[in-house]
């Protein structure tokens, strides 16, 4: 599937970081194509139904707060196993065991600031495209380089 889908967030620890266009290089530089981008600030409503697998968890309320703690970028990017190649192109939630070379295991420490969130199925990706776009956001759009990127 060439028009897989997923989610990723630049979280705010990561604009405060300046580390919006090194995480964009990366997805461009695979091949990934963008088709919606945009800066925002998260309000709890959004991030209950992004999160809301965690919302039971001890750590939820610092989740949340961290996470509306200033603005944050989302983007949805698409290409072939989008969701599987960005999910190891990010590394392990946990920073501390992320690989080197992984985002997470290159820009970050601690799982509590892990600077972007990944999408983690097909089907999540689906729901939360949903949650953090209108439909009318996502722009398709033909890349010149197909040939060069797919054979
Ligand atoms: P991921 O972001 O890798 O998909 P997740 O969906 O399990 O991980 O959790 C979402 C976020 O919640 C994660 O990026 C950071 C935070 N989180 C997860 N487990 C945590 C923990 N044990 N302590 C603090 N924050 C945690
Ligand atoms: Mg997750």
């Amino acid at each position: 599937e060439l028009q897989e889908k997923t989610l990723v967030l630049v979280k705010p620890d990561a604009v405060q970081r300046r580390l919006v266009g090194n995480v964009i290089q990366r997805f461009e530089r695979r091949g990934f194509k963008l088709v919606a981008m945009k800066l925002l600030q998260a309000d709890q409503g959004l991030l209950d139904k992004h999160y809301q697998q965690l919302r039971q968890k001890p750590f939820y309320p610092a989740l949340l707060a961290y996470m509306t703690s200033g603005p944050l970028v989302a983007m949805v990017w698409e290409g072939y196993n989008v969701v599987r190649s960005t999910r190891a192109m990010v590394g392990d939630t946990d920073s501390a065991a992320a690989a080197a070379g992984t985002i997470r295991g290159d820009f970050s420490m601690h799982v509590s600031r892990n600077v972007v969130h990944a999408s983690d199925s097909v089907e999540t990706a689906r729901r939360e495209i949903g949650f953090w776009f209108q439909r009318d956001e996502l722009v398709a759009w033909e890349s010149g380089d197909q040939d060069y990127t797919y054979g």
